[in-house]
C-alpha cells in the first residue's frame, strides 16, 4: 500500500522531521528482524481524533518486547502520551500509528549486546487495508500452502518483525494467485490467522473464532469484536476451526487495526454464504465503526483524545 510521508516522527523521545528519521544500514533488525511493533489506528471522533485503545496497544508492545528481552524502557502510558503527540504534530484528523522499537546499529552477530535500541512512532493516512469495496462486500481469501509460525519457534504473543516474513510469504503468493488476502492453518492443520488479521465464521448464528492456543496474535480487534457480540447478545465460543469450517461457514470475516472487519465473500473459490456481507458481519462491523468513531458512549473508555476539545 502507498505510504505518503507525513511531516514529524517521534524518534528516541523527539519529534524529528520524517525524512531525518533514518537508521544505518548495519543496524541489527535490518539484518535479524530484531524488532517489536504495534499498528494502532486513530480516528475522528465527535470530540475530537482519539486513538483506538492506545494503552492496549502499547502495553502488548512491552509485552513483545520482554519476550525479546528488549530493554523498552518506558511506560505503556508514556508511549501513549509519544503516540499523542506524534498524531498532532501531523494534524491528522484520521491516521494510522506505527510505534516500533528495534535493534539499531552497534554491533553485529546474532546476539544484539552492544547494539543500540530506538524506539519510534510514525503515523500515516492510511484507508481500508483490504480496499473500501473489500470492507463493503467482502474479499476473496486462499489457504495458504505456507503454515503459521509455531510458537514453539517463534512466540505468537509477540509482534516482532521476523514473524512477518511468514506473512509476507503467504500475502505475496495469495496475490500472485489472485486473491485478496491469504488464511494460515497451524502445524496441526488447524485455522490459524490471516496473513495480518484474527479470523471468525458465522455458523447457525454463532460466532467462532480460533482460541489463542492455535498460535495466533491476540488481537485487540478480535478482543474488541468478542465484547460487542456479547453486547449484541450474539453466541460466540473459541473454537477450533478446520479448513472446511470456513467453506461451510454462513459467514466469515476478518478482524485487525488495519484490516478493521472484513468480510470474507469467497474461500478458495467456494463462495461463503451469500457470497457478500452477512447480516451478523455488518451488525458487528457497524458497532466497531460506532464505538471507534466515539458514537458509543459506552465504549468512550476505549478511546484516548489527542487533544481534548
Ligand atoms: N494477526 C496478525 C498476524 C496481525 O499482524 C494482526 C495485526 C492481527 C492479527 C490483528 O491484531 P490487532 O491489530 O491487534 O487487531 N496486523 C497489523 C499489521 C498489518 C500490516 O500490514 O502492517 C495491523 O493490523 O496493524
Amino acid at each position: 500500500m502507498a505510504l505518503n510521508a507525513t511531516e514529524k516522527i517521534w524518534f528516541n523521545g523527539k519529534l524529528v522531521p520524517w525524512g531525518e528519521a533514518k537508521v544505518h544500514v548495519v543496524s541489527h533488525a535490518l539484518h535479524y528482524g530484531s524488532s517489536v511493533f504495534e499498528g494502532v489506528r486513530c480516528y475522528k471522533t465527535p470530540k475530537g481524533s482519539a486513538i483506538f485503545r492506545g494503552l492496549d496497544h502499547m502495553k502488548r508492545l512491552l509485552a513483545s518486547a520482554k519476550v525479546y528481552r528488549m530493554p523498552l524502557n518506558y511506560s505503556a502510558e508514556a508511549l501513549l502520551k509519544a503516540a499523542k503527540e506524534t498524531v498532532a504534530a501531523n494534524k491528522l484528523d484520521e491516521c494510522y500509528v506505527r510505534p516500533i522499537a528495534f535493534y539499531g546499529y552497534g554491533s553485529m552477530g546474532v546476539n544484539p549486546a552492544g547494539a543500540s535500541f530506538d524506539v519510534a512512532i510514525a503515523c500515516w493516512p492510511w484507508g481500508a487495508y483490504l480496499g473500501d469495496e473489500g470492507l463493503r462486500k467482502g474479499i476473496r481469501v486462499t489457504i495458504s500452502s505456507w503454515r503459521r509460525i509455531d510458537s514453539q519457534i517463534l512466540p505468537g504473543a509477540a509482534k516482532a518483525g521476523g514473524n512477518y516474513l511468514n506473512s509476507l510469504l503467504a500475502k505475496m503468493d495469495a496475490v500472485a494467485h489472485g486473491f485478496d488476502e491469504a488464511v494460515l492453518l497451524n502445524l496441526q492443520g488447524k485455522v490459524a490467522e490471516g496473513s495480518g488479521e484474527n479470523i471468525f465464521v458465522v455458523k447457525d448464528g454463532r460466532l467462532c473464532t480460533p482460541p489463542l492456543s492455535a498460535g495466533v496474535l491476540d488481537g485487540i480487534t478480535r478482543n474488541s469484536v468478542i465484547v460487542l457480540a456479547q453486547e449484541l447478545g450474539i453466541p460466540f465460543a473459541e473454537r477450533e476451526l478446520s479448513r472446511e469450517d470456513l467453506f461451510l461457514a454462513d459467514e466469515v470475516f476478518f478482524t485487525g487495526t488495519a484490516a478493521e472487519v472484513t468480510p470474507v465473500r469467497e474461500v478458495d473459490g467456494r463462495v461463503v454464504g451469500g457470497g457478500s456481507r452477512g447480516p451478523v458481519t455488518e451488525k458487528l462491523q457497524t458497532a466497531f465503526f460506532d464505538v471507534v468513531k466515539g458514537k458509543n458512549a459506552k465504549f468512550f473508555k476505549w478511546l484516548d483524545y489527542v487533544k481534548r476539545a
